[in-house]
């Protein structure tokens, strides 16, 4: 990010909706990126629930999350077109050690290709990957994802959506919501992929909506988050 205005904080808002089936994991992502911590019995999510997050970048930039915590249950699956329009951000999970749930995923992703914005960031999370470890829950592999993936990108190339012939790149990341392994790396990946354009240099108005801002590489001491059930 480079201007007239180098010197000058800039700020971005962003919203980012998590989709997937149930259990996958998803709520566990979020609490373990905003308050940095985890539940082995955590309830399933009624509807959706809504929390943000505001972080540091680097010194010159901040980002506000405003993010959507689906629920995975089937009987709430006609609410998410509400949740991921006008998202800039969706993160599909799956769980590795269930076929199913990545076959979900799968699913999603085709959804957020017709349904989602031309400009929306897709990664597909692979989650509870402290399972993996246990040969008996070692299901799906990198192999079988990075296949899947390579089709879905001649796919895109081939689709009318990208008319440019470019193709819309799903990038692919494994984490532990419970050992919290790449939870910050994959909201880093993230704010790689964010619009400059969106960013705006800092206002009075924005100042007020500063505090309590995090670095991300300060995640594991500290959060500041709201939410609401919804
Ligand atoms: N071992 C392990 N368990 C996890 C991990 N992430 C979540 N869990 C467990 O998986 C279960 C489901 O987690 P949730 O975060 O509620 O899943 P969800 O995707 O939000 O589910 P819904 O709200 O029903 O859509 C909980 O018992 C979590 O403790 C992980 O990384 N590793
Ligand atoms: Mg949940």
């Amino acid at each position: 990010m480079t201007d007239n205005n180098d010197n000058l904080k800039r700020f971005g808002q962003f919203k980012l909706v998590l989709l997937g089936d149930s259990a996958v994991g998803k709520s566990s992502i979020v609490t373990r990126f905003v308050k940095n911590s985890f539940d082995e019995y955590r309830e399933s999510t009624i509807g959706a629930a809504f929390i943000t997050k505001t972080l540091d970048l680097d010194s010159l930039t901040v980002v506000k999350f405003e993010i959507w915590d689906t629920a995975g249950q089937e009987r709430y699956k006609s609410l998410a077109p509400m949740y991921y329009r006008n998202a800039q951000v969706a993160l599909v999970v799956f769980d590795l050690t269930d076929l199913e749930s990545f076959k979900k995923s799968q699913k999603w992703i085709e959804e957020l290709k017709i349904q989602g914005g031309d400009d929306l960031i897709i990664k597909l999370v692979g989650n509870k990957l402290d399972l993996q470890d246990d040969v008996k829950f070692n299901i799906i592999d990198d192999d079988i994802v990075n296949e899947y993936l390579s089709i879905l990108e001649n796919n895109s190339k081939n689709s009318n959506k990208n008319i440019d012939g470019t193709s819309m790149k799903v990038e692919y990341i494994k984490t532990s919501a419970k050992s919290g392994e790449n939870i910050s790396k994959l909201f880093q990946l993230i704010a790689e992929d964010l619009p400059v354009e969106k960013f705006k240099v800092q206002t009075d108005e924005y100042s007020s909506t500063r505090e309590g801002i995090i670095n991300l590489n300060q995640l594991k001491n500290n959060y500041n988050s709201s939410s609401c059930n919804c």
